[in-house]
Order: C-alpha cells, then sequence, then structure tokens
C-alpha cells in the first residue's frame, strides 16, 4: 500500500434529504482520525474540508427527479480534481464524507489514473438508481451508477471522461435494501454482490476472501467505498438510511484487516457518518477503528 497519504474533508450533504451527514468529516477528526492514521504513517496531509454551496431554499425541485444538482456537481468536479492531483502526486487519496454522493468525484479523480479499476462497495444499498429508477431523487443513491456511465450526463461525464469504471470490477459487500431497478441493473451488467445472505451463509472470512481472489485477477488498482450504514444501526446508529440486520463492527475490522494484507487498496473513502442521528459519536469512531485495520494496525 502507497505510504504517503492525503486526507480530503467533504462536508457535503446534499445528496440526501437529512441534515447533519456534513459534519461527518469533524465527527471522523473528532474521533482520532488523524492522529490513529499519523501513527501508521509516516507522511500525511490532512488537506482539510473542501468548500461545499448551501443549497438555495427557495429553489423549487425541477423535474429531473435529482436533488441540488448543480451543487452537487460543483462539489464533485472540486473533489475530482483535488484526488487527481494528490494520485499525480503518488499519494493515497482518503476521503471522509459527507453523504455518498462524494463518490462520484472520488472515482471521478482516481479513475483516470487505472485502466482497470476495481471498487469494493461496502454498504447496505446498492446505490445504483438513477432519476428514471430512484425513489427519492436523492443523489446519494446514485453514484454506483453515475460511474457506469448511468444517468445525467453531467454527472457521468464529470471530470471530462466516463464511464470511470467496469461493471465486472465491481464488488458490492453487505447488501440488504436494493430496489427494483438497482436489482435488474445488477442481473444485466452482471454485478457481483455478495448480499447479507451470503454473508451469513459463507461467513466474512469467505467472503473477502473471495472478493479479494475475483478483484487481484482483473484490476490494477482498487478503491474501497466504505458508507457506514453497511454495519448494523445497533452498533453504528449515526446514519441516515439505517437498515437492520447489518455487518457487526468484528465482521467489518476483519474485512478491514484481510484488505490490509491483501496489500490492494489503493484509495478510500468513508460516508455517510451523521452525528447528529450518533449516541456520542460511536459512529464517527467506528469509522477510526476501521481505518486502523485498513491500514494495518496490529493488536499485538
Ligand atoms: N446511501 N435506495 C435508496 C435511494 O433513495 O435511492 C437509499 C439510498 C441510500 C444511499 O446510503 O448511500
Ligand atoms: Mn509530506
Ligand atoms: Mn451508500
Ligand atoms: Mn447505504
Amino acid at each position: 500500500m502507497i505510504d504517503k497519504m492525503s486526507i480530503i474533508g467533504v462536508p457535503m450533504d446534499l445528496g440526501q434529504s437529512r441534515r447533519g451527514v456534513d459534519m461527518g468529516p469533524s465527527a471522523m477528526r473528532y474521533a482520532g482520525a488523524i492522529e490513529k492514521l499519523q501513527s501508521l504513517k509516516q507522511d500525511i496531509h490532512d488537506l482539510g474540508d473542501i468548500a461545499i454551496e448551501r443549497p438555495d431554499s427557495l429553489q423549487e425541485q425541477d423535474e429531473t427527479n435529482l436533488k441540488n444538482l448543480p451543487q452537487v456537481i460543483r462539489a464533485n468536479e472540486e473533489l475530482a480534481r483535488c484526488v487527481d492531483t494528490e494520485i499525480e502526486k503518488e499519494r493515497f487519496p482518503l476521503i471522509l464524507g459527507g453523504d455518498h454522493s462524494i463518490a462520484i468525484g472520488s472515482l471521478a479523480g482516481i479513475s483516470r489514473h487505472y485502466e482497470n479499476l476495481g471498487v469494493i462497495w461496502y454498504d447496505a444499498h446498492g446505490d445504483l438508481n438513477s432519476s428514471e429508477t430512484s425513489p427519492s431523487g436523492n443523489i446519494h443513491g446514485m453514484p454506483l451508477a453515475v460511474s457506469l456511465g448511468i444517468g445525467h450526463e453531467k454527472l457521468t461525464n464529470l471530470h471530462g471522461h466516463g464511464p470511470k469504471i467496469k461493471p465486472e470490477n465491481i464488488v458490492i459487500v453487505g447488501a440488504r435494501s436494493l430496489d427494483p431497478g438497482e436489482r435488474e441493473l445488477i442481473r444485466e451488467q452482471g454485478i457481483k454482490v455478495f448480499t447479507m445472505h451470503e454473508i451469513d451463509r459463507m461467513g466474512m472470512p469467505a467472503v473477502m476472501e473471495e472478493t479479494i481472489d475475483y478483484l487481484t485477477d482483473r484490476t490494477d488498482g482498487v478503491h474501497l467505498s466504505l458508507d457506514l450504514d453497511g454495519l448494523d444501526p445497533s452498533e453504528a446508529p449515526g446514519v441516515g438510511t439505517p437498515v437492520i440486520g447489518g455487518m457487526t463492527y468484528r465482521e467489518s475490522h476483519l474485512a478491514m484487516e484481510m484488505l490490509a494484507e491483501s496489500g490492494m487498496i489503493t484509495s478510500a473513502e468513508f460516508v455517510e457518518v451523521n452525528p447528529i442521528l450518533d449516541e456520542k459519536n460511536k459512529t464517527g469512531e467506528m469509522a477510526v477503528g476501521l481505518m486502523g485495520s485498513l491500514f494495518g494496525e496490529k493488536l499485538k
């Protein structure tokens, strides 16, 4: 794994409808993210947070079924530029969200540097909607589809290129809430998904082994997109779209340790931490604990 790291906060809450997830980067910093990473890596640059506009509260929702589209585009363009520059400098980009719509910008910047970028989408959801299939109009439910080239042209072509990733290079882990259009897309495009059913049946060690083997053969870099709502809300309550029946903290910890051992992760983001809905920043602390495992923290 690349030893030089740049941390980019994205205090974005415009990709969904509940306030508070814009404080995610602060919550993870408050829980000791920077200190944890400094204890594990030599060269850490905290680039602070990128500027996010406020929504225009007087603006009518337009007919596109894409909430706050112009602001989401501008923030993601800025994030894509920033991530791209850090990779240019051979630094590992670690992005702290913010709602999951920021994966549009992360993947736009990262994917310019890889022929076959792999993506591990650790999430209760597939985030494979488009304005046609979305039940909510929330762009945080769309970033994986956008990165595959499905959706509004200004999103799919963000940072001047697209599609960013190929369906066969994606693995979704922890899914338990998929909308009808998302299921159809998964079938159509042959996306590899480990739902909670497979995790229960096979166990997390086998799921991660299979994920790692699958991606090793076909990719030249792997982005981890970790949505904290992948974890069970009884353990990680500070998220905007909780779904019961999720992965435990221990399972997630193990998953991160196995990824650390594989050495395959080349960029990562931790998203959807909402301290307003949390209990004493527990979810922020879990995010930092998982970062520790992902970046090689040892127990002995
Ligand atoms: N996330 N599938 C639902 C939607 O509105 O499209 C929920 C999406 C949640 C997105 O958690 O990043
Ligand atoms: Mn330095
Ligand atoms: Mn998500
Ligand atoms: Mn989710």
